[in-house]
């Protein structure tokens, strides 16, 4: 169970179009993903504000593999002590991001918004929610679209 945005609900079961992508990705990183998060960004006028995926339920040192599908959007980090250590990269369609290590820790990242005329772009972030002894470790996928959101709001939290 987990809340997102203002509602708490059961965590509805994977998209069937989802199952290979996942299998693909936990062979491919060795992580066995089990909660999915869809991000629709409807334009340049969507962005996502400036956040780490530090949960505690994804533990120390979180692999996030995130896959872009659509528009290229710019994605930024920004060390949380030093800010002038930024770096900047375009997500173009297909593109596969994988954070891991000290990642969430040491940096922030965000998708700023855009004045250049951009279509659709929808990213999947792939996480491995650790089980706890009352959580089944059946996996999750939530879906996040920006329409009722504040712009450029970080992420809400995920309980
Ligand atoms: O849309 C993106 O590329 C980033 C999404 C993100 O950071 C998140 O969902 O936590
Ligand atoms: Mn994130």
């Amino acid at each position: 169970m987990y809340r997102y945005s203002v509602f708490q609900h059961d965590p509805p079961s994977w998209p069937e179009p989802l199952l290979p992508v996942r299998v693909r990705l936990v062979r491919e990183t060795g992580v066995p993903f089990n909660s999915v998060l869809a991000n629709l960004y409807r334009d340049g006028s969507d962005c996502m504000g400036w956040h780490s995926d530090d949960e505690p339920e994804l533990g120390a040192q979180p692999v996030i593999a995130s896959l872009s599908l659509g528009a290229t959007r710019r994605f930024v980090f920004r060390h949380r002590r030093d800010p002038s250590r930024k770096v900047a990269l375009e997500l173009p369609h297909g593109s596969l991001l994988v954070m891991r290590g000290d990642t969430q820790k040491d940096y922030r990242h965000a998708l700023p918004r855009t004045a250049k005329h951009v279509g659709p772009r929808i990213n999947l972030t792939f996480r491995r929610i650790l089980p706890t002894p009352s959580s089944s470790d059946s996996g999750a996928f939530g879906c996040r679209m920006f329409h009722d959101t504040p712009p450029c709001t970080p992420p809400p939290a995920r309980r």
